[in-house]
């Protein structure tokens, strides 16, 4: 397979500035008439050449003059006299067949589209990158019984019938030039939730979230996340809408989370639809975040665009650092950072200690599709997080203010938005632009000195070497830090921001009488590993005195993973959590108190003990669940709310009750399974009924059996709900998991759906007890599902495959194991590029 470059970048050698598509739709057989207006782009006698993949094609007509030439590979290369020509194509497409759910695809009955990264290929023959800018317009007719609704981009113009109104049609035109990536199209029969929403110059924007007429009402809670993250992008960032209407569709079948095409988003419905009774509040939060990602991609993504798919951190990073800020302002920002930080630590560490570790801006891929990371998104949301925390908040806001001023209309790079962060604010961030072109997680180690009424804290900072970049240069970071004085528990002073240029850097604080306490990396300022050998009592007092909420859970976790890495007493944690649990924030407490996962405890050492790590989690978890067995009574009982309320206190209640509930369980008294069984029974939400039956799933309790199939009996048919359904079971540590798990993918609701391979597959390869049995059982299931899936949905396929590349970081047994599985991918004929890419980087 070829391997794209970024040094290989050149500008389009045609662009389209108008784009007319006509579709004939059905699900068997869809025919698409395309008519582009290209034009040269520079002095050049290059040929046009259009993308397409799976197309068929029908005619073609070069300024209205048929013309035979025919798609060589994925490729119709046109020569052409003049600089302007109008190139007419006709193809047809099967969106029934099309289980890639890449481009245009039945979904539920409906028909839909993705087109990012390159879907639009599989619509039509298209320039399909996103540099290439157009004005769209659109017509679509379909059965007007089987599709009663017609979106697109942009604002419909006209609407009518045909063949006495068995066939109907819909005009839309989009007035903002955008890259192909961004259209989208849904036919269906859908029923809409409406509203609107005025914008701050007055304008009144309709909004719609589209979906089964069943469901309608449980879209009420995505609406309410639209009108308030279109608030807020005003507000924090002078962004407004920009069209009249604003539609989402909802649809079952969907890749990933959502897609921000223009003025139609697509969601898979996992993110739109939530009520009480079938969506956890994690889900509830996740639908509000994911409408406000999509929403702020209208700036960042759509108004400015990629100039090319490497610099995808653009659009990426910075929308997710969007989102972050706006979750963070409808609930505890504290708790809001603790849960990125959690996922950052599990997914993108992870990556970039990796065999496909790569900058936020990677420099060469296969196939882009497995370049949509928690590098990308994640790491680069950190990235854009530094910017904000060395330029200030209204620096900040400065340098996005010059970037949309400047930028508005094109498709830019992530060094533009950097010049423009430098433009506005005279800082020099020539060292800071090291951070995208740098993969791996830089380590900063620290040590305190204290002489005198002198504490001097020395810094250094090293990067390990990943895939082909062995040498690591010092990066600019920002590190939040303050002393505290530990007789008092007061802060000393300030906080500091320290930024770290070199490999070494020297703080002297004066007038600190005592030895102090250090606290470091304050709300998370660097995504850095800090190594710190402190002692286990100033982790304890940080735990208790930290100003900082974040620092605080800090504290708490990594003393509870020196602990759960070592042998011997663990005192000093179980007092901690007990002191931690007499605090009086429950959404806090219920987060600090959480130990590290298995995995992340596994990722501190050079080789993952797998079984070690179980066993001895357990015992700390058994230990601090029967030392403080009353105090987790009396947690799970004051926090068990008769009504049920959706408010950020409410929600700190249940996250606090049940995890009580899993300590409690952790107990092994049988008053406890009691507990959890009635609970799973009368619980009037999802939350606290899935939370039930979670720990029932994880245990031995006699109720285990009845609770599942009570489970089922009540959702089937509700496939988020039967989704969480296959999870608790694949994530479970019983003995018998990996057996059960593969006697679920036989159960009849097992499917290819995205959503439900991630819901058991992707569940159980995070199982990493299990998931890593020494028989290497667990490894050969992952890869025969990869197989199975790869033919149908390659991009799915690779994801569910991640696992396997952690190879390096187990026993020589399992290592050779889980390399046998990869070889195994790698030898089978037509596998896709991606497998192929992620299989042979992971084996390299
Ligand atoms: N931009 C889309 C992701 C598309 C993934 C393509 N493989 C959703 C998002 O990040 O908002
Ligand atoms: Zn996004």
């Amino acid at each position: 397979p070829h391997t794209v470059r970024l040094s290989d970048y050149r500008p389009p050698d045609w662009l389209v500035p108008t784009v007319a598509l006509d579709f004939d739709l059905a699900p068997g057989c869809t025919r698409v008439r395309a008519t582009l207006t290209v034009t040269r782009n520079g002095a050049h006698d290059r040929p046009l050449v259009l993308d397409g993949q799976e197309l068929r094609l029908l005619s073609l007509t070069v300024d209205g003059v048929a013309d035979a030439t025919q798609p060589v590979g994925e490729h119709l290369t046109l020569r052409l006299a003049g600089d302007t020509a109008v190139i007419e194509t006709l193809v047809e497409i099967v969106p029934s067949a099309n289980t890639r759910l890449m481009g245009l695809y039945a979904s539920g009955g409906n028909l839909c589209t993705q087109c990012e990264a390159e879907g639009f290929r599989r619509i039509t023959f298209f320039p399909d990158r996103p540099d290439v800018l157009s004005t769209y317009s659109v017509r679509m007719k379909a059965d007007a019984r089987a599709y009663p609704v017609l979106l697109a981009n942009g604002n419909m113009v006209a609407r009518g019938d045909d063949d006495g109104g068995d066939t109907h049609w819909a005009e839309w035109t989009d007035p903002w030039p955008k890259p192909c990536y961004l259209f989208a199209l849904v036919a269906g029969d859908l029923q809409p939730l409406r509203d609107r929403f005025t914008t701050m110059s007055g304008r009144e924007v309709q909004l719609a979230i589209w979906t089964a007429a069943a469901d309608v009402p449980r879209c009420a809670h995505a609406m309410a996340a639209l009108k308030t993250s279109m608030a807020w992008d005003e507000v924090h960032y002078g962004r407004e809408y920009d069209l009249d209407v604003f539609n989402i569709v909802a649809v079952a079948d969907f890749n990933f989370g959502a897609m921000e095409n223009k003025g139609l988003n697509v969601f898979n419905s996992k993110y739109i639809l939530a009520d009480p009774e079938t969506a956890t509040d994690a889900d509830f939060d996740a639908v509000a975040a994911v409408v406000a990602h999509e929403y702020f991609h209208n700036w960042t993504g759509n108004r400015i665009t990629c100039r090319d798919w490497f610099q995808l951190s653009l659009k990426e990073g910075l929308t997710v650092f969007r989102d972050q800020q706006f979750s963070g302002d409808q609930g505890s920002r504290a708790v809001r950072r603790i849960d990125d930080v959690r996922s950052l630590r599990a997914v993108q560490f992870q990556e970039d200690a990796g065999p496909t570790a790569h900058p936020i801006r990677p420099d060469h891929y296969i196939e882009i599709g497995n370049f949509y990371t928690a590098t990308v998104y994640n790491k680069g949301a950190e990235v854009i997080r530094m910017l904000y925390t060395l330029l200030g908040e209204a620096g900040f806001r400065a340098g996005t203010d010059l970037y949309f001023e400047r930028h508005d209309g094109q498709a830019v790079t992530c060094e533009d938005f950097v010049r423009a962060m430098e433009d506005a604010s005279g800082r020099d961030l020539t060292q800071f632009r090291r951070w995208y072109e740098q993969a791996g997680t830089p380590r900063v180690g620290v040590t305190l000195a204290h002489e005198g009424s002198t504490a001097t804290i020395t810094l250094t900072q090293t990067t390990p070497p990943t895939p082909g970049q062995p040498i690591k240069l010092p990066v600019h970071l920002p590190l939040r830090l303050a002393l505290f004085d530990r007789a008092s528990g007061a802060r000393i002073g300030d906080e500091r921001l320290v930024e770290l240029t070199e490999a070494t850097t020297t703080v002297v604080i004066p007038d600190v009488p005592t030895r102090p306490v250090l606290s470091l990396n304050r709300d998370f300022s660097a995504p850095v590993i800090v190594e710190h050998a402190c002692p286990a009592a100033d982790r304890v007092f940080l735990s208790a005195h930290d100003d900082d909420p974040f620092a605080r859970y800090e504290a708490l976790q990594q003393l509870a993973l020196d602990t759960l890495s070592a042998e011997g007493p663990c005192d000093d944690l179980v007092a901690a959590l007990g002191a931690t649990l007499g605090g009086d924030d429950p959404a806090f407490i219920a987060e600090a108190v959480l130990l590290p996962t298995e995995a992340f405890i596994g990722d501190q050492a050079a080789v993952v003990a797998v079984d070690a790590i179980h066993a001895r989690r357990e015992a700390v978890r058994h230990a601090a669940a029967t030392a403080h067995r009353d105090a987790w009574w009396a947690a799970y009982r004051g926090n068990a709310d008769a009504a049920y309320a959706q408010t950020p206190e409410a929600k700190g209640r249940r996250r606090l009750k049940n995890v009580a509930l899993g300590y409690l369980m952790a107990t092994g008294e049988r008053e406890a399974e009691v507990a959890a069984y009635a609970q799973f029974e009368n619980a009037n939400n999802m939350t606290d009924r899935i939370a039930a039956l979670s720990v029932l799933a994880n245990s031995d309790a006699p109720e285990r059996t009845a609770a599942l199939a009570a489970f089922y009996d009540r959702f089937k048919g509700d496939a988020s709900v039967i989704d969480k359904w296959f999870s608790v079971q694949a994530m479970s540590s019983r003995a018998d998991t990996l057996a059960a798990t593969i006697a679920l993918t036989r159960h009849p609701d097992f499917s290819h759906n995205p959503n439900r391979l991630r819901s058991l597959v992707g569940a159980f390869g995070v199982n990493q007890l299990r998931l890593h049995a020494a028989d290497g059982a667990g490894y050969a299931f992952l890869a025969d599902q990869v197989l199975s899936v790869d033919p149908v949905n390659p991009s799915t396929a690779a994801r569910l495959m991640t696992p396997l590349g952690r190879w390096r970081r187990f026993d020589e047994g399992r290592a050779a194991l889980m390399r046998a599985q990869l070889q195994r991918l790698l030898k089978t004929p037509r596998l896709s590029k991606d497998v192929f890419e992620m299989a042979s980087k992971s084996l390299a």
